[in-house]
């Protein structure tokens, strides 16, 4: 901290190319990324912003095997739809490149070489699990077999869905190949070692000492990594896809994924400044102890840029250490998590389909929700919300009432400011600060309250304007109408600077409404951007309703898929026992018509109902379906109850019997009857 800089590199986590990304992508890294570069170029620094796709890994090739395509294809189709997504969001990367590209693969291999020829990996042999028909090793995922503890038929190497287990791949019982079935040896391979256990130390100093201004969840997965002992951890694997080991003998190993992607950062910046000479050699970017580098990525990447790469770059020696690693946490979506596999999302691509130029509404949001030091939940309902109440309400309102008032009353050209009375004088005050305040907060990556501050320069503008109420004073105080007027385009200039980092889009469509073809960050504070007499175009709105119908249409599309998933997950209950025909015939079902039905005080789930069960009196049963049903549905139902069930005393009353419901996948219940209208007290059987 404190250290001044020439210029700053700034780096994305690199998506995996399996599969298109969602609002959490975009909320925990992309989002935060792009406003802390747009307001560094917007100040007039010296900045790169090197995204891209990581291409290599095992999900890529798992999702290729399972759609019958090559791995190329599935990262070529994921690649081009995830750097459109952004590109559509506005995420204004200088390069997104990928790690399949030759500058890539040329790169990492000589990085990898490079410690190789310098000592600094520790070779070991060790025993892996193999599949003999397909001739592969298999990661702890791909593996499965009987759970050792709960004996579960499908746990996973690495952890038992069922009962929560955390396993190694060792200890599971016939454990198999998770994707063919094939039963699987032990085999003995040979893979290099990144001893970080020799580490240890100048990573504390270096993490725990010099960076206690990183964020406190940062920090805090640091110091426990780093409390536990590290140890040495491999960098290749046995795979077909990857960038082959430069390693005489190594055939059939690749680079582990987490030790080319991060060398990415680099590839893709070489690739960008050699195209680009302009911007000098990419290793001032990389090497250069004045060049600020800063790594924007998700919690569970954490790791990874703190200690494996840092390592890594520290091992080869000529590289700078990252300054600082802002992580978010996670988002959640309606209470639930967001998950790829399952499909439960808001994917970019269709998000935009949906709500057709709606960007910035949702970087609003997300930065808004933002998970910057814990998880949080995005909701549809919280979304419309923010966007009516506060983007619509407050700033777009704002800057339409001043646009429009300077068309009527001035046919759009500036007026000039006359003296100014207390009140202006104060509010001018109010929102001086903000510049400041601004630069703090975004300096120290704290977005949501950066976000926050400006959209409160928006509700100074609001309440200024609407406190003044030109239209009432405009024929008895022409002149004060134009200071108000005045001062109001001088607030939204300021306003089109401040949201230019969080809300692009709109930025831009408010500059064009102000004719204004030069701003920088600088002019934010001045109350001189607008001049006397200049012209401004016919304005439009800056931002429009969020209606309810758009929203419904959301929520039912994620509970569709919940749905979808509960039914795919779903297998009927294992059949209990046999017994024998006596024990059956003890059983008596009948058919009872429902005489009356209602709910019982203190009780949600409880409904009272009385039966002709045809014994020519009244039969009470309470049955816990009232979650289901509203009473007056079940009046004149039949219903089909246990007669013979011992009497039972619930909540004050007595229930002589059963109804018999269904218990639907998702433990719905739905109360069974018969398909004629047979008599009350008929037997079932
Ligand atoms: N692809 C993991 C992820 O998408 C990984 C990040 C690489 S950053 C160098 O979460
Ligand atoms: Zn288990």
């Amino acid at each position: 901290m404190g250290k001044t800089f020439k210029r700053t590199t700034v780096t994305s986590a690199l998506p995996y190319a399996n599969g298109p990304v969602h609002i959490g992508h975009l909320a925990g890294v992309y989002v935060p990324a792009d406003i802390y570069v747009r307001y560094l170029r917007l100040k007039g620094r010296d900045v790169l912003f090197i995204g891209g796709s990581d291409e290599h890994g095992v999900p890529v090739t798992i999702r290729a095997r399972k759609e019958g395509i090559t791995v190329q294809e599935v990262v070529d189709r994921y690649h081009n739809l995830i750097k459109q997504s952004f590109q559509d969001f506005g995420i204004s990367f200088d390069i997104y490149s990928r790690t399949t590209s030759a500058t890539h693969h040329k790169l990492a291999s000589d990085f990898f070489r490079k410690l190789y020829d310098d000592g600094k990996f520790i070779e070991q042999v060790t025993e892996q699990f193999y599949d003999e028909q397909t001739g592969r090793f298999l990661t702890d995922r791909n593996i499965r077999g009987e759970c050792p503890r709960c004996h579960a038929p499908e746990a996973y190497g690495d952890q038992c869905e069922k009962c929560g287990a955390t396993l190694s791949p060792e200890e599971l019982i016939n454990p198999y190949n998770a994707e063919t079935g094939n039963p699987l040896v032990k085999k003995a391979t040979k893979h290099w070692y990144l001893p970080l256990d020799k580490d240890q130390q100048w990573l504390e100093n270096w993490i725990l000492k010099d960076h206690k201004e990183w964020r406190s969840n940062v920090y805090g997965q640091c110091k426990s990594w780093l409390d536990g002992g590290l140890r040495p951890r491999a960098v290749t694997r046995d795979l077909d896809w990857g960038i082959p080991v430069p390693v005489q003998g190594a055939e059939g190993k690749v680079l582990y994924v987490w030790f080319d992607a991060p060398i990415g950062y680099i590839s893709n910046t070489k690739e960008l400044c050699d195209a680009h000479p302009e911007l000098g050699s990419w290793e001032t970017w990389w090497k250069d102890p004045e060049t600020r580098l800063v790594h924007f990525i998700g919690k569970d990447n954490i790791v990874f840029h703190c200690i494996v790469f840092p390592a890594m770059l520290k091992a080869h020696g000529e590289y700078i250490l990252p300054d600082n690693v802002p992580s978010n946490e996670f988002l959640n979506l309606e209470g639930n998590k967001i998950s790829t596999s399952k499909n439960y999302a808001v994917w970019l691509n269709e998000y935009l389909q949906d709500m057709p130029g709606r960007q910035d509404e949702l970087r609003y949001v997300l930065t808004a929700n933002a998970p910057e030091t814990k998880d949080n939940d995005f909701t549809w309902a919280d979304y419309q919300a923010r966007c009516n109440n506060e983007l619509v309400a407050v700033y777009g309102n704002f800057v339409n009432r001043a646009l429009q008032l300077t068309q009527k009353y001035y046919e759009g050209r500036v007026p000039a400011c006359g003296e100014l009375n207390d009140y202006d004088r104060a509010t001018l005050d109010e929102f001086r600060g903000v510049k400041e305040r601004l630069e703090d907060l975004l300096e120290n990556f704290r977005f949501r309250d950066a976000q926050k501050e400006a959209m409160n320069l928006a509700r100074i503008g609001n309440k200024y304007i609407a406190d003044c109420e030109p239209w009432k004073i405009i024929k008895t105080a022409p002149q004060r109408v134009k200071t108000i007027i005045n001062i109001s385009l001088q607030l939204t200039a300021n306003l089109a600077i401040a949201f230019e980092p969080f809300l692009p889009f709109s930025s831009q469509r408010l500059r064009t409404m102000l004719a204004m073809d030069s701003f920088s960050w600088e002019d934010l504070g001045s109350t001189s951007l607008m001049h006397e007499g200049h012209q401004l175009p016919q304005p439009q709105l800056l931002f429009t309703k969020v209606e309810d119908e758009a929203i419904q249409a959301q929520v039912q599309k994620l509970q569709d898929t919940l749905q979808a998933n509960a039914l795919a997950e779903y297998k009927a209950e294992p059949v209990k026992p046999n017994i024998p025909f006596e024990d059956f015939e003890k059983l008596d079902i009948r058919v009872g018509i429902v005489k009356t039905c209602e709910k019982i005080k203190k009780s949600k789930k409880l409904l009272k109902f009385t039966l002709d069960d045809g014994s020519g009196q009244d039969r009470t049963i309470l049955s816990g379906i009232a979650q289901w049903y509203e009473p007056h549905q079940l009046i004149g139902k039949r219903v089909l109850f246990v007669a013979n069930l011992a009497p039972r005393q619930i909540m004050g009353e007595t229930s002589c019997g059963m109804i018999l419901s269904a218990v639907n996948y998702n433990g719905d219940l739905s109360v069974t009857t018969t398909l004629d209208d047979v008599r009350g007290g008929s037997q079932v059987g």
